[in-house]
């Protein structure tokens, strides 16, 4: 952001298709990711469209953090869909009656209302929080925004370090592919492998009324996410109790985690409270990070996977977010943007981040995580990036994300190489990091 659009892009119909898209995804409280596709509120999409909400409302925009906050679990965990009772059962899967968070309660504190999923996505909220409080202070201060959430993102984080840490290392773990937002990655591939799938027949996916099957995750791969579930579900979603199937170290996730630390620093210096706890962790967990998940050998982060306490050996665009932490190595940060512009990770023709390696074994096109460019994760890198100082880089990433993001019509995803729009258009977070990177 501060730069001008490039020439060949009319920022002002940008502008408006983006505001459009927001305005029209919005429910009174929230806004779902995809009318059609993703009808509830979905967390760390929630995060990302406070990222530009703000420039259009920062009331809105704080109103979008706290509903998503008004369903945070006693345990401190932030579910990663809060469902709309206004929806239809049958409209997304799997729906509350799958989930049944409300019933609960007993062991992990789950809301009696509204109806949440039991497990979380990336905790880039307190990052979307300290933003939307710079963007308007002074209603920030009138409506004791920064007040109100900073307790309770305190209180997600501590969940995070605390009841998973699985690994004892001092990152969080995901137990769900859906943790770490990238749902079929081939990075899960291998633990994935282990699952035993619930059987065909057991559920409907809802997910196939919207979008093409050659563009979504495979039923094999629905059988799997069921599983891991269901089994969570019925150890009463107690961190403690489940013999997590699935657990991993995810780069994206972590760094996310590291740089929401860093906000809930800057919210607590505005406060007038001590931020030294909160840069302590930041400090700890970018060691950690670094020691756990650098591979230096491959110029990215790994996923580590707890059940075999090994580097998962593929490269994906979650090992190259961690661009986005501050006081990073200078050597890591140098191999990193060697990566980003070398012929695995460099699409020419869109100029997008591709979610895997072009030249990797899975990689596939059109299949959601396994190749396609998504807009979230180039907003990420760009900013990391700056970050970095690495301005010339970040120009480039940002006309590529705002040509395609225009010839998408906002798409979910985009083939890398050719553009072609992939998954649900109108979708929300790619309307709302484009007014970001337009602001
Ligand atoms: C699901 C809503 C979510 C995103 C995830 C993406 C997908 C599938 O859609 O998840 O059913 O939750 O992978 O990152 O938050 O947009």
């Amino acid at each position: 952001p501060g730069a001008p659009a490039p020439g060949d892009i009319d920022a002002d119909a940008l502008r408006r298709g983006a505001s459009q898209v927001l305005l029209a995804n919005w429910t009174g409280a929230s806004t779902v990711p995809s009318r059609t596709l993703y009808p509830h509120q979905w967390s760390w999409d929630s995060a990302f469209v406070a990222v530009g909400l703000r420039h259009l409302s920062a009331h809105r925009a704080q109103r979008e953090l706290e509903s998503l906050l008004a369903a945070q679990w006693a345990d401190g965990r932030i579910p990663h869909i809060v469902f709309s009772p206004a929806v239809p059962e049958d409209a997304y899967f799997p729906s509350p009656s799958f989930w049944r968070s409300s019933q609960a309660g007993q062991v992990s504190g789950a809301p009696a209302a509204p109806e949440t999923s039991g497990i979380v996505q990336p905790p880039v909220h307190a990052l979307a929080a300290w933003l939307v409080h710079r963007a308007d202070p002074e209603e920030s201060r009138r409506r004791g925004f920064l007040d109100r959430v900073h307790p309770r993102l305190t209180a997600w984080h501590d969940y995070l370090l605390t009841r998973r840490d699985l690994g004892g290392g001092g990152l969080a773990a995901a137990v769900h592919p859906w943790e770490p937002g990238t749902d079929n990655s081939p990075c899960w591939d291998r633990a994935l492998a282990r699952v035993e799938p619930a059987l065909p027949g057991t559920f409907r996916r809802a997910d196939l009324d919207h979008g093409r099957s050659a563009d979504r995750p495979t039923d094999l791969d629905y059988g799997r996410y069921v599983r891991l579930a269901a089994d969570y579900r019925e150890a009463g979603y107690d961190d403690r109790a489940t013999r997590h199937a699935f657990a991993v170290e995810d780069p994206c996730f972590n760094a996310l985690l590291i740089v929401s630390e860093r906000a809930l620093a800057a919210m607590a210096r505005v406060l007038g409270r001590d931020d030294t706890p909160h840069t302590a962790r930041a400090d700890a967990l970018t060691r950690h990070l670094v020691t756990r998940l650098w591979d230096a050998d491959a110029g990215l982060f790994r996923v580590r996977d707890l059940h075999t306490d090994t580097l998962v050996d593929e490269g994906a665009v979650t090992g190259l977010v961690p661009l986005v932490v501050p006081h990073l190595p200078a050597e890591v940060v140098r191999s990193l943007r060697d990566t980003l512009t070398g012929p695995r990770f460099r699409a020419p023709a869109t100029r997008l981040v591709p979610s895997y390696d072009l030249t990797g074994p899975a990689f596939d096109a059109h299949r959601y995580w396994r190749g396609p460019a998504w807009f979230n994760t180039a907003w990420l890198i760009h900013r990391g990036l700056r970050v970095h100082g690495l301005d010339t880089d970040a120009a480039r990433l940002r006309r590529g994300f705002l040509a395609e993001a225009g010839h998408s019509g906002f798409a979910e995803y985009v083939d890398p190489v050719t553009g072609t729009p992939r998954g649900a258009r109108h979708f929300s977070w790619t309307a709302s990091l484009t007014l970001d990177l337009l602001n």
